[in-house]
């Protein structure tokens, strides 16, 4: 069992500064001494950089920072490729979370290359299904999940080679979704468990659902876990904050059965902002989700406490 940590400290998708903290705020919280009791083998691969980098225009001028984004992306696909590739369980710590497109273009190639299918499980208050043509806030953020599934023209994004496969994603939490966003849902139908059937359902039945796809077609599971998928009042340090989010036992439940299933294969940790978070509280409760997912249960905690 091996992870790794890598920190990609961009924030240039969001629309305020904070996020390149990310990385160093769940350092802080002891996220890799924590997996290493856990029995896990971390290594720190550190945090990645781009060079500074020329102004790109672009047709729709609500966009900022393109150049920076579009490097962010291309560096991180190459590394999470590298990562997927090396470790059982890497883990991509940001920055926001358009960072997501490169993570995810990176652990389909590896997927392609063993032939196996990629399937996604996106928590989260948005689908950051904007193409560059339909975002009005013009952060870069709400873009990586139409740019993994190869939806529109994400020129001059890197060239997405391995698009996922819309049905191969699965989407909770969803409480937040601009016009065009919810074009795309249903153009694709990709699967959206908004808070509404997470209260009517609870958590258990289309997560379990969607594993047992993911199981039945020998599949490779990424997660990407968006802070702001929690509700505000346990998990403040997030720059786009929606009321109605994820309860703390709910969050640990789908990190518990997500662990025991077996089926992840990488992680994000996105949108973490901790210039707003209260004394390290949003840093460790990623952090105790983390380690719901790399194995802790109940009685691990127990041990801990004493
Ligand atoms: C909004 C916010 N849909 C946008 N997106 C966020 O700016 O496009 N995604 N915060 O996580
Ligand atoms: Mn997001
Ligand atoms: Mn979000
Ligand atoms: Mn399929």
């Amino acid at each position: 069992k091996t992870t790794c940590i890598l920190g990609a400290p961009i924030q240039t998708g969001a629309s305020q500064p904070g996020c390149v903290m990310g990385p160093q705020s769940l350092r802080t919280a002891g996220l890799p001494q924590i997996l290493t009791e856990l029995g896990w083998q971390v290594e720190d691969r550190g945090d990645l950089s781009i060079p500074s980098q020329a102004p790109q225009s672009y047709p729709n001028p609500a966009i900022h920072d393109l150049a920076e984004t579009c490097a962010w992306i291309g560096l991180l696909s190459r590394h999470a490729y590298e990562a997927a590739r090396d470790f059982t369980l890497p883990i991509f710590i940001g920055g926001d979370h358009s960072m997501s497109a490169g993570t995810i273009a990176g652990v389909a190639r590896r997927a392609a290359e063993l032939g196996r299918p990629l399937f996604v499980l996106w928590l989260d208050a948005h689908p950051d299904l904007h193409r560059l043509d339909t975002t009005t806030s013009g952060n870069l953020h709400g873009t990586p999940m139409a740019y993994a599934c190869g939806l529109g023209d994400f020129l001059p994004y890197p060239p997405n080679a391995h698009p996922l496969d819309p049905r191969h994603v699965c989407m909770m939490g969803i409480r937040s979704v601009d016009r065009a966003e919810a074009a795309r849902i249903l153009e694709t139908g990709i699967e959206v468990n908004d808070m509404r059937v997470l209260d009517e359902t609870g958590v258990l039945a289309p997560l379990k659902a969607f594993l047992a796809r993911v199981e039945a077609a020998n599949g490779l599971l990424h997660v990407s876990f968006d802070v702001d998928f929690l509700d505000p009042g346990i998990a403040p340090a997030v720059g786009t904050t929606v009321p109605g989010g994820a309860t703390f036992r709910e969050a640990h439940l789908i990190m518990e059965t997500l662990g025991d299933s077996g089926l992840v294969r990488s992680l994000d940790l996105v949108e973490l902002n901790p210039f707003l978070d209260e004394r390290g509280r949003t840093a460790r409760l990623i952090s105790d989700l983390t380690a719901s997912l790399f194995g802790r249960r109940v009685l691990d905690r127990m041990t801990r406490s004493l």
